[in-house]
């Protein structure tokens, strides 16, 4: 926990007066952990440690991660969540969009400045990894921020979701033939800062400023202090008018940071709650305890309370905060799109997502490195390949994006580079977005953040400008629908960026060492950047007169049949077991 306000504001007397560079060195590796005290498993930690460290800066400084790959089997790479990384795009993270990933035993490192305050995170952008446990809080102080003098002390607080199988092994179960519905593994537990039972000792009559941030892989999480309010400041990285609330609602990759104040009196600690968003879980397993529970201490030598049920969720609606700096919505855009959200089968009988038909498949060269190197096509959208899904803007477009939810689930989209503003969203099961019907009004001062939650079958508009040239992708951050495609890639002002960034020779260094292309198109094509033959594309999709109901179905009769002969195989041999044992 860190020092009280005093001392900590005398510290960042000395430390405002030139900004410092902060370096990590980080060599990523397996190690094992039981963090819900269920289930000892290998993790992915650094330095051999999980959970892995929280970055702590404050606005301005630099921050140089080394970073090493010393798992010895598989590919990584970090991405800061939410930092912006203005004019130094290629620091960003995803592997085949911004870099290539590193492979085993390979380093590289990020260098770059941050100049906006709030709560961060960061994490593997390589498939389906950071669920493993490479995830944790980014934290940016800002002592001369707006709400500086209005606390004692920060501190911050990490939700997430946990499973007991690793991601691979779940997602060759997801993304399969046996699984034709897409039904989502379901988490085996939740945690709080990687744990459970997390004890806050707090001092009467103080002020905390509760840093939170959601890193699960996919469980939204309510989230309350009994006995407590919380007043909200911050939402991913912006600041927010003070907005009072007893529950607020965190999605994936979702932050909010709010002031506690404590009470005068000491006779009694308080339950601290998490609570995951069930509608998300296609089944709930018998057993599942949905909830995390950490305890507000005021005296230790006093019980710690169990939580009391709640009878019906009621959080805080983020669409009624208001930015602090009262930034009006942007109008007339200039570059309108959407986006359609579907999840379908394609040929091989598994479940994918959609976005505009597209399932989203990585290119042969980073993205990025395509729009550094193609000259005056970089803003031609067709030589990043079919299947990134892009679209490219000019400089200074705003951007207005409608996305339709055309599923039945709820789905937090995330943006790179930016945030956007929420101009609009809809009621569940809405429809498609109609510009023109008289009841879509947009908020003046919309609040801006980089991950919002869509509801079931509704809609939204957000805008943003296109005032950051790099290659930033959108997407879904339950890394389930990542991995099943839910990703379409923004080129923004590709040719400012030719002019203003230059690619670090470490980081080509890790494409070279792999024999990967770092020039050409999405299918690497060199001499004639229009020539996309051999560009990876998406599984093709049903045969003709195939339904996708129809393989559904037949996938279902199957599968059931196999359900059936497994069950009796796996409760036989328990049987079996049982009675040796
Ligand atoms: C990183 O960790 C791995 C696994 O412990 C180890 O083999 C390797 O030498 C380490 N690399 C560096 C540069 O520390
Ligand atoms: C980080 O980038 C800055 C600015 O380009 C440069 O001066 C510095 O040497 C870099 N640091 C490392 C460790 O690469
Ligand atoms: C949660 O974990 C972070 C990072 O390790 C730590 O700084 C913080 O103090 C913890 N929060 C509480 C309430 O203990
Ligand atoms: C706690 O005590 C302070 C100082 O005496 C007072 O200003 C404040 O209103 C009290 N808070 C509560 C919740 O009673
Ligand atoms: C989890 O919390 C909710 C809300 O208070 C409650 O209804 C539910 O019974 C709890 N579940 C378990 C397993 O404790
Ligand atoms: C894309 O192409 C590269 C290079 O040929 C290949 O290594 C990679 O597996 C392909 N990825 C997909 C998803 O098709
Ligand atoms: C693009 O650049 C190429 C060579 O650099 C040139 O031949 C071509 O005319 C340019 N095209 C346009 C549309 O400017
Ligand atoms: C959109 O709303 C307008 C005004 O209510 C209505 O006339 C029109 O039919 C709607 N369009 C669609 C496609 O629903
Ligand atoms: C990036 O920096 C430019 C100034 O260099 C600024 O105008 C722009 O608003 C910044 N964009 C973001 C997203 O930070
Ligand atoms: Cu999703």
């Amino acid at each position: 926990m860190r020092p009280l306000a005093v001392s900590f504001s005398v510290l960042s007397l000395i430390f405002s007066v030139v900004a410092k560079t902060v370096t990590y060195d980080f060599n990523v590796t397996y190690t094992d952990a039981n963090p819900d005290g269920q289930f000892s498993r290998r993790v992915i930690g650094i330095n051999g440690k999980w959970p892995i460290p929280t970055i702590d800066i404050e606005k301005g400084d630099r921050v140089v991660v080394n970073l090493v790959n010393g798992l010895p089997d598989v590919e990584t790479s970090l991405h800061f969540h939410g930092i912006f990384q203005n004019g130094t795009a290629y620091m960003d993270g995803p592997a085949g969009v911004t870099q290539c990933p590193l492979g085993p035993g390979q380093k590289m490192t990020y260098n770059f400045t941050v100049n906006q305050p709030g709560t961060y995170w960061y994490h593997s952008h390589v498939k389906g990894q950071y669920p493993d446990g490479i995830r944790a809080p980014f934290i940016v102080r800002d002592p001369k921020g707006p709400y500086a003098g209005k606390y004692d002390e920060e501190v911050v607080i990490a939700l997430s979701d946990w499973y007991h199988d690793e991601n691979p092994i779940l997602f060759s179960r997801f993304l399969s033939v046996g699984n034709p519905t897409g039904a989502e593994p379901v988490p085996n537990s939740a945690l709080m800062n990687e744990t459970q039972g997390m004890p806050f000792n707090v001092l009467p009559g103080k002020t905390y400023m509760v840093r939170m941030v959601n890193m699960a892989a996919f469980a939204a999480q309510y989230f309350w202090i009994e006995g407590h309010t919380m007043r909200i400041v911050e939402v991913d990285g912006e600041y927010t008018e003070e907005a009072e609330a007893d529950m607020i609602y965190l999605t994936a990759a979702q932050r909010y940071s709010f002031l506690l104040t404590t009470k005068n009196d000491t006779s009694q600690n308080f339950a601290i709650v998490g609570s995951m968003d069930q509608d998300l879980f296609d089944a709930v397993p018998d057993g599942l305890n949905p909830n995390v529970t950490g305890h507000l201490i005021y005296d230790s030598s006093k019980p710690l309370p169990d939580p009391e049920d709640v009878d019906a969720f009621e959080p805080f609606d983020d669409f009624t905060l208001v930015p602090l700096d009262g930034e009006y919505l942007w109008e007339d855009p200039t570059y309108s799109f959407s986006l359609e959200v579907l999840m379908d089968n394609l040929g091989d009988g598994a479940n994918y997502a959609f976005f505009n038909g597209i399932t989203y498949t990585p290119p042969k060269v980073p993205t990025l490195y395509s729009a550094l190197n193609a000259g005056n096509l970089s803003m031609t959208p067709e030589i990043y390949g079919r299947d990134t899904n892009p679209h490219v803007f000019k400089h200074h477009d705003v951007v207005e994006l409608v996305v339709n939810n055309n599923d039945p689930g709820k789905h937090p989209f995330h943006l790179h580079g930016h945030t956007f503003q929420l101009a609009y969203r809809s009621d569940d099961d809405a429809g498609l977005y109609n510009a023109s019907d008289p009841s879509v009004t947009f908020s003046k001062k919309p609040m801006r953040r980089d991950t919002v939650l869509i509801n079931p079958g509704g809609n939204m508009v957000l805008r943003f400008r296109a005032d950051n040239p790099g290659v930033w992708l959108f997407h879904c951050h339950i890394e389930w629908h990542i991995q099943s495609g839910l990703v379409a890639t923004f080129i923004e002002a590709p040719d400012v960026m030719q002019q203003t960034q230059k690619l670090p020779a470490d980081h080509l260094e890790v494409c070279t060492g792999q024999n990967l292309p770092i020039t050409g198109n999405a299918a690497a094509k060199t001499d004639n950047y229009l020539d996309l033959t051999g560009q990876n594309l998406s599984v093709p999709p049903l045969p003709a007169g195939f339904t996708a109901r129809g393989i559904v179905a037949l996938v279902f009769s199957i599968v059931a049949a196999f359900l059936g002969l497994a069950a009796i195989a796996v409760y036989g041999s328990q049987e079996l077991k049982h009675k040796t044992a």
